[in-house]
């Protein structure tokens, strides 16, 4: 590594070094060096001066050249010349796609019947940047008046626990996970996910502490851990209410800091006396033992004063219990004074830590006065199969989609794919490569990646802020998302100021009210000063001040104020039609459906994959290797058996989330998915999902 690191603008010939951020929706948010050859770029590292990276990537985005090089890469618009879904395009020029794109989305906005409710963006996290995520594009349809897109399909479960909770998405610092002496490792697999946590987790280990992995899949984490419990999707509830059960009658609480700094403790002990081991033992499907031995480990914590943290991840959270779950873990660290240390509490998500104010980039002003209809996007399979109603409002007739491939992620996928087939819809897709979304579009505009643009990001697994520079010039004739925003809202005749903005004083917007940007141009990234141990002292920003057990408005709005067990919706009962529960965590070489179409990663993980017991597997005379048909009354998808320990007896693991047209019979893992939400947070239930598995007749 040379020594110096350019952070300016990089010229176009001579040999440079470029800091940058991964873009990627991952807990690590890694600071990126790329080095740049006469305005190539032929490398991608960790940034080593950056103390949560550590000079390390993970293995997909050390190959982040492989993608932004692909020759599959989008390098010009692309208007659609055959039937929808066909993949067939021709190429177009950037004036022309503009103008009709704009000439069409303006024909429904004025029309009375439709108006621009019946315009729907679809995003996500193909990049968490605050710029080229929704920096221009929130201004474009907030100036519109489009329909507002509730953004639930990954975290939202879990952030609405919390919220009620502890009052926001706030928890330990990750790097002082290193100290902790017992660490829970709770519905999260940061081996494949949340890598440089699990750095610290490793430092905590060599410094003696207990590692515990509570995930149904014996994952590449469990394996590594001192002990792994294996549980049965959405059960989290009842295991962690039998913790409690323990820490009662045991006496292993830490009563001055439940007295202080806690609301409803005496209605959760009394729901605590409703869960013994045995109870929990039998809806978890785990030995009373493992439970009780649980409960020990953690309970010892407040007489030894040893710090116990927990990583929460969001696989817990993807089931219909899946907002109680987290509410039950998220009331442990109370219990035993765990927040007293910098090394004790949870950590599941940080992103409430920044505290910046997003509306300075997305302009809610702009919005004319009035109600907005807001679309869920964890059910776009149906939503965009329903008519106009005056519930519903106008019907969905034009789809903006960017940063997010929902015809692969979303839940119920022939619904999905049946409303992205609609003749009337007119869609366009903002994208690196023709992904199965694009497949359907009327438009493909070609956008930029992380190499080629200005970006500020914030992190939800650490605290840092960090900026993205441009390494190379825009490939081919890709332009950025905002640069596609800008264009649209010139021809659709908006001319506020702000849509002049350029995207580096998009990046100053963005953030210069919290912290010196100039020092950020300057570094690449910065810390932001927070105290060690949030909440040693109570502080909790919830309504009453304190960590809240008892929740007014969850008992208003659910009827229960206090953590439950929530049952999954889909029982997977042995003598039911579809006997097994499947849960479908990602694989660990793609990030969603993103670099599934890079070869080399794909060649590590070959095919899409069911993980399945032995048990299960004998007795449908299936083998290892074997082609099967996974099956539920909503679809089915065809992929390879990988019959071992990783899959308990009961359980399948669906390994995510494959584009459909590079799997067999052009489907994957969603067909069996369905779009029943969660108990709060209005989230997609991936992982509670019965299905049946047989032996295919396709061959391999
Ligand atoms: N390599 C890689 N990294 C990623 C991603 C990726 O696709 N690939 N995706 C990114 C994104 S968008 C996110 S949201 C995160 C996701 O990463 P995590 O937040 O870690 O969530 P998952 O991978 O969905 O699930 C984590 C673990 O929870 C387990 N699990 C499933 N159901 C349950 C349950 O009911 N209870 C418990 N206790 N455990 C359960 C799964 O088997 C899995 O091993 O990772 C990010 N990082
Ligand atoms: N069965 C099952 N389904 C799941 C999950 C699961 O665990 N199981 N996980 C769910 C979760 S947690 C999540 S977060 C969602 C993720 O779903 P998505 O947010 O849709 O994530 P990706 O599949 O990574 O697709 C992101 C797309 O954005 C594009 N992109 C990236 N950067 C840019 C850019 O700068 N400009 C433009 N225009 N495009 C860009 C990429 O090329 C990519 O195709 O999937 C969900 N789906
Ligand atoms: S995906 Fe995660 S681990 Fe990999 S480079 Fe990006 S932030 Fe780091
Ligand atoms: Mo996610």
């Amino acid at each position: 590594m040379p020594e110096t690191i350019s952070i300016h603008a990089v010229p176009a010939t001579g040999t440079h070094q470029v800091v940058g951020a991964c873009p990627h929706d991952c807990p690590d948010t890694c600071s990126l060096v790329t080095t740049v050859q006469d305005g190539v770029a032929i490398k991608v590292q960790g940034n080593p001066k950056h103390p949560q990276t550590d000079g390390v990537l993970c293995t997909k985005v050390s190959r982040y050249n492989e993608r932004s090089y692909h020759p599959e890469r989008l390098l010009q618009p692309l208007r659609r010349s055959g039937p929808k879904g066909s993949g067939q395009f021709t190429p177009v020029g950037w004036d022309e796609a503009i103008s009709d794109i704009a000439q069409r989305l303006q024909a429904i906005v004025n029309d009375p019947q439709r108006g621009p409710q019946a315009v729907l963006p679809y995003s996500y996290a193909g990049t968490m940047g605050w710029v080229q995520g929704e920096g221009m594009a929130e201004r474009f349809f907030n100036r519109m008046g489009a329909s507002l897109l509730d953004r639930t399909i990954c975290a939202s479960a879990g952030g609405a626990a919390l919220d009620a909770t502890l009052g926001g998405k706030l928890g330990m610092q990750v790097e002082f996970f290193a100290e902790s002496k017992l660490i829970l490792i709770w519905g999260s697999n940061p081996i494949a996910s949340n890598l440089h946590f699990w750095r610290y987790a490793q430092i905590a280990k060599r410094n003696g502490a207990k590692l515990i992995c509570i995930d149904p899949r014996s994952s590449e984490t469990a394996e590594k851990c001192h002990e792994h419990i294996a549980l049965r999707p959405g059960t989290d509830a009842a295991l962690a209410l039998a913790v409690m059960h323990q820490l009662v009658t045991h006496d292993w609480l830490d009563h001055d800091y439940i007295a202080r700094h806690t609301l409803g403790w005496e209605a959760l002990k009394e729901r605590a006396l409703q869960w013994p081991p045995a109870r929990a033992a039998d809806v978890c499907g785990i030995p009373v033992a493992q439970i009780e031995s649980l409960a020990r480990d953690y309970g010892a914590c407040v007489a030894s004063g040893a710090p116990a943290g927990i990583r929460l991840n969001y696989g817990m959270q993807r089931t219909r219990g899946g907002g109680n779950a987290v509410r039950a873990v998220a009331c442990l660290p109370a219990l035993i004074g765990a927040w007293k240390h910098r090394a004790g509490g949870m950590l599941l998500s940080a992103s409430g830590t920044h505290g910046f104010d997003k509306s300075a980039l997305s302009r809610p002003d702009l919005r004319a006065k009035g109600p907005s209809r807001t679309v869920n996007m964890s059910t776009i399979g149906d939503d965009l199969l329903r008519p106009a109603s005056p519930t519903f409002g106008p019907a969905i007739e034009a789809l903006i989609v960017y940063n997010s491939n929902p015809v692969a992620v979303a839940p119920d996928s022939s619904k999905v794919v049946q409303g992205f087939a609609r003749e009337d819809l007119f869609t366009v897709v903002l994208e690196h490569f023709q992904t199965d979304t694009a497949d359907y579009a009327d438009y493909i505009l070609p956008a930029t990646t992380q190499l080629e643009h200005w970006d500020v990001h914030t992190t939800y697994g650490h605290t840092d802020v960090l900026l993205n520079r441009p390494a190379i010039a825009p490939m081919g004739q890709s332009r950025t998302n905002t640069d596609i925003f800008r264009s649209l809202a010139k021809a659709m005749g908006y001319t506020d100021a702000c849509f002049a903005d350029d995207d580096l004083a998009l990046c100053r917007v963005a953030l210069e009210a919290r912290l010196d940007f100039d020092q950020l141009l300057t570094d690449g990234f910065v810390s932001l000063p927070l105290p060690d141990a949030p909440f040693a002292n109570g502080h909790f920003p919830t309504p009453s001040g304190k960590c809240e057990f008892f929740s007014e408005r969850l008992a208003a709005s659910l009827g229960d104020g206090l953590p439950d067990y929530v049952p999954n919706y889909e029982a997977a009962a042995a003598n039911s039609s579809y006997p097994l529960a499947m849960i479908s965590p990602p694989a660990r070489n793609f990030m969603n459906s993103t670099f599934v179409n890079v070869k080399s990663l794909r060649d590590i993980e070959g095919q899409p994959l069911l993980e399945m017991n032995a048990v299960d597997a004998e007795s449908r005379a299936i083998r290892d290797g074997d082609m099967v048909r996974v099956f539920n009354a909503r679809g089915e998808y065809h992929c390879t058996a990988h019959v071992g320990h990783r899959a308990r007896p009961g359980v399948v693991n669906g390994l995510g989330v494959w584009w459909r047209k590079l799997g067999p019979k052009g489907s994957n893992v969603n067909e069996v998915t369905g779009q029943q939400l969660t108990d709060m947070g209005r989230a997609p239930t991936f992982y509670d999902c019965a299905v049946q598995v047989e032996k295919s007749s396709l061959q391999q």
